[in-house]
């Protein structure tokens, strides 16, 4: 049992669940012609198998009240941002995730209603459609209370860094609010090579595919188009902060030696935009020279908690956390205060 902080408030960022719902759909995925074979390796290992740990998640994944309080409670955390778990609508056919996503979000909504001081939670959107996915946007931030997108990563082997996308980003900067990135499996045409050795999961293909998504994402220009839009990454930024300095000497050679039509010129170095664009969070890495590293690489203000609940539920974390050698000013920077800004928490 982990005691509550007296000195801060403990919000745990990139916290997932799924409706029951989504389950069945998901099957009908599984048991349909040529399955993706990330989503085959990933829920069809959580949904099919009795071993405790996929046991443990499918449980907690779908419960929005009494076990995930107790949780919460176990090891001392104050308040969840939840979002839909990977990789969500984005498996399903256009027209089946535009009206899922609807469903998961008044279900989150509702929670996020019956337990305002412990819950709050993220949109999830359909990127198959834009149009729909920003009109979603409007409507989680106005109509459901929630706060913040959750994009699984790709999208049947789509990148946000595709124009056709950034009507999202047009509506989560005009909403001033967070879009998250979190990761899925690699998709069809880069998974073999990680699949074939079963690293394709959250243990490395999940951080790798992830990482290029953001990157891809800064070299398209996207931060130039939207300089206010803010995007979370987890993870400890998928590695990238420890790129940071390759990334700006490379993509600055690219640029000059005109090698490729899609690495052009930025406003900025590609560090910059981490600086600027991203917060980062230390799911899945209860590190604290990872932490460290990052709050120097960005800053105090941009690196906050998660704890990957249910995928990664562990009290050990919080009390080493806890245990930082950090000034109590960052530390709350860290566990509260840098949440509640830019999820506008209150
Ligand atoms: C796992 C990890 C699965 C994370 C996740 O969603 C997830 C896992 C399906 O361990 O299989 O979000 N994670 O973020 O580390
Ligand atoms: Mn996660």
């Amino acid at each position: 049992m982990v005691k509550p902080s007296p000195d801060y408030k403990r919000i745990a960022t990139e916290e997932a669940f799924a409706p029951k719902e989504m389950f069945d759909i998901y099957r009908k995925i599984l048991a349909g012609p040529d399955p993706d074979p990330g989503f085959v390796s990933l829920l069809g290992f959580y949904m099919t198998s009795q071993s405790d740990r996929a046991k443990h998640i499918i449980r907690c994944l779908a419960d929005l009240d009494q076990i995930r309080l107790q949780h919460m409670d176990e090891t001392g955390i104050d308040r969840q941002v939840i979002a839909l778990t990977s990789p969500g609508v984005q498996i399903m056919d256009t027209e089946t995730a535009v009206s899922f996503a609807k469903v998961a979000n008044d279900e989150l909504s509702a929670a996020v209603r019956r337990h305002p001081t412990r819950f709050s939670g993220m949109i999830a959107v359909a990127p198959q459609n834009p149009k729909e996915a920003a009109k979603e946007i409007e409507r989680g931030i106005h109509k459901l209370g929630l706060t913040g997108v959750i994009i699984n990563s790709h999208t049947h082997g789509e990148y946000l860094s595709d124009p056709k996308f950034w009507e999202i980003f047009e509506a989560a900067e005009a909403n001033d609010t967070p879009i998250y990135l979190h990761p899925n499996t690699p998709p069809r045409n880069m998974i073999q090579p990680f699949v074939e050795c079963g690293l394709d999961g959250a243990i490395y293909g999940f951080g790798v595919e992830t990482g290029l998504h953001a990157l891809r994402i800064i070299t398209a220009g996207v931060f130039d188009r939207f300089p206010k839009l803010q995007m979370i990454i987890g993870h400890m930024g998928e590695a990238l902060p420890f790129w940071s300095y390759r990334l700006d000497y490379m993509h600055q050679a690219t640029v000059k030696s005109d090698r490729y039509k899609t690495v052009r010129a930025l406003k900025k170095k590609p560090s910059d935009y981490l600086r600027e664009n991203f917060y980062i969070t230390n799911s899945g890495m209860a590190w604290e020279p990872a932490i460290k590293f990052t709050q120097e690489t960005l800053s105090v203000d941009r690196v906050l908690y998660a704890m990957d609940y249910p995928y990664q539920f562990s009290a050990d974390e919080v009390v080493s956390l806890d245990g930082m050698k950090m000034s109590l000013e960052n530390k709350k920077l860290f566990f509260q205060s840098n949440a509640e800004k830019i999820f506008k928490l209150k």
